[in-house]
């Protein structure tokens, strides 16, 4: 009864760099998260996540027990966030941790559906069945299911959706029960999130006695639309489109639930204007590309053109003028949000890890709406680079924000940058970025792929088999890669004879004028938008490809002040930066030698083959008089000393894997 348009059951990846890291959220981050989830882990911030679902179900069942004799208790907000001083003080019955810790525990289980569907795991499963039943424990026999709530005091819930992220729980909960019952066929843990959802659209409609209200943070609507593509049932595609249609109407209804808002804060949330008439990216950076996600699932579900038009318009938006050059958006610590075009500072920059991931899906749903490498191009570049940067190599410790430049001492003293860490963290209070890579990486087969009635469209190449039924037949397709590394792909086409499949092999950009390939013959083949339509296949057919991973220099837009004549340099989708480890202090002094000479090395430093790159500069250092006489700090300028120097660039998403010190993308010219 359940359908799916892209089965990660048919995906298996088998590739050198992403099994890898699959096997690493498999092995260290899944059971360290639930070590976290649980509270035992003494050196990291505590969650109280699985504290909070077991007070809502002890205090579930003494309401069941008492019945109408119980008084249920009255809500007094505590704070957004609230932690005991000690974890030892914290009370069996209340309730720590923010307001959507309920989330930490969905993204968990949601990674280890995606990692059971390939790996079985009796243990696992084991630990997931005795959460979930924990979790269902706690639901409201309404079906409502929201601990903060349900601990706090039920009369304010849904007073408001501006800030208290019920329905964002909600997104998540949905997200992770699909995953769950994909890769088990159990369905508890789905039973209870559809009567969440069920209990929702009781709550939330265009009819009089319901709230016209949608959520302070999306997400809801994504995962209702997997509700409704999962199920088949209409009511959660009803509500899904309910929020989106009603975001950004007159009168605001933040402004109703929060009287004393100031009314240019709802661009904050995406609620500025009805989302049709929206074309730049504003606010809070991970809410944007959630809602715009949410945005593409309904374009494409309800084959609606203007908010498809829109959905490229706010694309359009990010990657001409608020991207940097690692996939990361978000330029201000300042309510974590999008900043003013062409704004975007290497060393005060946000850039949370999920805002990447969100940008990811962004591009995920906009290839499902129309296969285009301006899209794939993208999601590449954040998944390769400001993705990758926010989880350590031994999987243990996590960035949040993610800078291009990092002077440790400034992260210690200046307040500015009190948000960037110059090495990644055990974990945090607020703890959304972790699982986020986690439920992410488990899940990649998505990404590398989607599909249509007849077609396979390949996004990412990365070792994998993927098997596709076209008119009954099975066809099965095996590819060989080597990426980041190396660009040669090989492919297979096997049992396809006398179907209609057809294989979209995506051209990235960065290889547009200098990829091969071979293996056409005799079939029909044509290019658009970046992909390479092949059909006519025998029963066995091999194509091989060729990207080549050439380094060069990127300049930014003369408009982005913050990198004027300074260069990064790329390979591939792979971003590079200079670390203080093999440079010396001080990379500033550094300029790049034009036109460039680049070298590639290898190294395996890092526990596995990495190419490193070795560019020609030169170390510039002034000499002079002091100005004044009595300031060292200027000086009348005699000369500039030039010492040629070689420089070792390192992929971004690795720095900070050899402990403190500078790094810098950018290198001046
Ligand atoms: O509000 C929930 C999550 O916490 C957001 O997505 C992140 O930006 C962090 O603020
Ligand atoms: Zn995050």
């Amino acid at each position: 009864m359940y359908a799916d348009v892209c089965d990660i059951n048919n995906i298996k990846i088998d590739d050198d760099f992403w099994s890898a890291k699959r096997e690493l959220i498999r092995k260290e981050v899944i059971p360290y998260q639930w070590d976290i989830l649980n509270d035992r882990v003494p050196e990291a911030e505590p969650s109280f996540c699985m504290h909070n679902f077991k007070a809502a179900a002890a205090l579930n069942k003494k309401m069941k027990d008492k019945g109408s004799s119980y008084e249920p208790p009255k809500y007094t907000f505590r704070g957004f966030a609230v932690f005991p001083d000690k974890r030892e003080e914290a009370k069996d019955d209340e309730f720590y941790g923010y307001v959507f810790q309920d989330s930490d525990f969905a993204k968990w289980i949601e990674a280890v559906g995606y990692s059971l569907s390939t790996d079985p795991d009796p243990d696992l499963e084991k630990t997931a069945d005795e959460a979930i039943d924990i979790v269902c424990a706690a639901q409201l026999p309404n079906g409502y299911l929201d601990t903060y709530y349900i601990i706090n005091g039920m009369d304010k819930s849904f007073s408001d959706l501006r800030d208290n992220h019920e329905l964002y729980c909600m997104g998540h909960l949905i997200e992770g029960a699909i995953s769950y019952y994909k890769a088990t066929g159990k369905d508890k843990l789905l039973n209870a999130a559809k009567r969440y959802a069920d209990f929702v659209s009781g709550v939330f409609g265009p009819e009089e006695d319901k709230l016209h209200g949608y959520p302070g943070h999306e997400i809801a609507e994504m995962a209702l639309f997997r509700l409704y593509e999962v199920t088949g049932e209409e009511r959660y595609r009803e509500l899904a489109e309910y929020f989106i249609n009603e975001r950004g109407k007159k009168p605001y209804y933040f402004e109703k639930e929060h009287p004393d808002m100031d009314g240019s804060k709802d661009f904050y949330h995406q609620a500025h204007l009805p989302v049709r008439e929206q074309s730049e990216a504003v606010g809070h950076a991970v809410r944007a590309v959630y809602l715009y996600s949410g945005m593409a699932d309904m374009a494409r579900i309800c084959d609606d053109k203007e908010l498809k038009s829109a959905c490229e318009r706010l694309w359009n938006s990010i990657v001409d003028t608020k991207l940097y050059i690692t996939g990361a958006i978000g330029a201000t610590h300042i309510g974590e949000s999008f900043s003013f075009p062409y704004d975007l500072p290497n060393d005060t920059v946000y850039a949370e890890t999920c805002a990447s991931i969100g940008l990811i899906f962004f591009a995920r749903r906009m290839l499902m709406l129309h296969a285009d490498r301006r899209y794939s191009d993208i999601m590449e570049l954040a998944l390769y680079n400001s993705v990758l940067s926010g989880i350590a190599l031994d999987g243990k410790s996590f960035f949040y924000v993610n800078p291009l430049e990092v002077l440790p001492e400034a992260c210690r003293k200046d307040e500015r940058k009190e948000h960037v860490k110059p090495v990644r963290q055990k974990w945090f209070g607020c703890a959304c970025c972790p699982p986020n890579i986690a439920r992410l990486i488990s899940s990649i087969g998505l990404y590398a792929y989607t599909e249509n009635e007849h077609t396979l469209f390949t996004h990412l190449y990365m070792g994998s088999t993927v098997n596709k039924n076209v008119g009954g037949k099975e066809v099965k397709v095996t590819v060989k890669a080597s990426f980041p590394n190396s660009g040669t792909v090989y492919i297979t086409v096997e049992n396809a004879s006398d179907t209609d499949f057809t294989l979209a092999l995506r051209i990235p950009g960065w290889a547009e004028d200098s990829y091969k390939i071979s293996g056409l013959e005799g079939l029909v083949h044509e290019e658009k938008d970046g992909y390479l339509y092949i059909k006519g296949f025998s029963d066995n057919t091999a194509i091989e490809m060729d990207f080549p991973m050439t380094s060069h220099a990127v300049f930014a837009d003369e408009k982005v002040a913050e990198d004027c004549m300074k260069a990064a340099i790329m390979r591939g989708p792979v971003v590079y930066c200079l670390e203080e480890n093999d440079n010396g202090p001080a990379l500033r002094m550094n300029r790049l030698k034009l036109p460039l000479e680049i070298s590639e090395s290898h190294t395996d430093e890092f526990g596995f083959d990495v190419v490193t790159l070795n560019v020609k500069s030169v170390r510039e250092s002034l000499t002079g008089s002091s100005s004044s006489g009595s300031s060292a700090l200027y000086k009348n300028l005699d000369s500039i000393k030039a010492e040629e120097k070689t420089l070792t660039f390192i992929p971004y998403c690795l720095w900070a894997n050899r402990g403190e010190g500078e790094m810098s993308v950018y290198v001046r010219v």
